[in-house]
């Protein structure tokens, strides 16, 4: 018999969703119109399959009595209950690493689409303001300037490295310095927006870094500043951000990740000097393959007896 497992959203690459179908019995939780029906209907499931942001609350956990092990498709671990997990002794396997250069590329793509115009100059041609004789207004260039990291783990040394090429210095922010990184120490975070031209958040979501990047934060990356965010969207303050850019404090946003996805507020739609994208920094074809392979690795290891692969730390719950 195969084991029962609840898949929460579809794992994008047909190879990720073929090896869970030979090895388990799925409970393929998005194509169920009752949720709480499809839930009760997993009540042997031994194993769940979420993503980084759906992650898996007290209230999922508890509807899944037989719950022992949980595979999450991606890094983020602040949607899960981990104190919940753990009280169960649910193991649980996430895919750091694997998407390290995928999320960076994309931070590097929002900073080059935000300074270059990108989309706004899409919209520009598209809606035929350019054949009607109009000039955009000039871009800017990243080449040479200063730009602070909220978070300088994997993913924030990454893009740090690749804007390496253009010329940029780095600063970052952090709760402790780090030993050994190529890059500036700031203690305070609004003194470091204050000396950047662009902030890319990069740090873990959940309650340590809620709303850290606050209006004094905007105000103080300035009115030609670039907010960058391919983290999550808790970690900034969006009617403080919504606020600065209408009043002028903020240069721009480029923003993947949002406070309540996928609604938008609608003032961020109209805006001129914003880039939206839908949560897609992992998203290409050879991320999610990678991401979704370890996903299966993760469970397979679990079901024969072994550690998982690349277990969620766990210390200090
Ligand atoms: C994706 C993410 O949203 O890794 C994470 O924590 O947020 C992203 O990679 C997602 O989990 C992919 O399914």
């Amino acid at each position: 018999m195969k084991p029962e497992i609840v898949v929460l959203s579809r794992l994008g690459p047909p190879e990720v969703m073929e090896a869970l179908e030979a090895s388990y019995q799925l409970h393929c939780l998005w194509e169920a119109s009752d949720w709480r029906a499809a839930l009760m209907a997993a009540s042997s499931a031994r194993g769940l399959v979420t993503t980084g942001s759906l992650g898996a609350d007290a209230a999922l956990i508890d509807a899944l009595p037989a719950l022992e092990v949980i595979s999450i498709n991606g890094v983020g671990l602040d949607a899960v209950d981990l104190p919940a997990a753990k009280a169960r002794g649910i193991a649980i396997g996430y895919t750091p690493g694997v998407l390290t250069e995928g999320v960076a590329d994309m931070a590097v793509a929002l900073i080059l689409a935000a300074s270059r115009k990108l989309v706004q100059g899409d919209r520009f041609v598209r809606d035929g303001t350019w054949a009607g004789g109009e000039k955009l207004a000039l871009g800017w260039s990243i080449r040479g300037k200063v730009v602070g990291f909220l978070g300088f783990g994997r993913i924030g040394r990454e893009v740090a490295r690749l804007l390496s090429v253009f010329g940029i210095s780095a600063l970052y922010h952090e709760p402790e310095a780090l030993e050994g990184v190529a890059a500036d120490y700031c203690s305070d975070l609004a003194a470091m927006a204050e000396a950047s031209d662009v902030v890319v958040v990069c740090c873990a979501g959940g309650a340590a870094t809620r709303n850290l990047v606050d209006a004094s934060v905007l105000k103080a990356l300035g009115s030609k500043g670039l907010l960058v965010n391919i983290a999550r969207g808790s970690v900034v303050c969006e009617p403080d951000l919504i606020a600065a850019l209408q009043a002028g404090h903020l240069g721009g946003a480029a923003l993947d990740v949002f406070a309540d996805e996928p609604q938008i507020p609608a003032a961020l739609q109209v805006m001129e000097n914003v880039v939206l994208t839908p949560h897609i920094a992992s998203g290409t074809a050879e991320t999610r393959l990678a991401m979704g392979r370890l996903v299966v690795e993760n469970l397979a290891a679990y079901f024969s007896g072994k550690p998982l692969l690349t277990p969620a730390p766990m210390d200090g719950l």
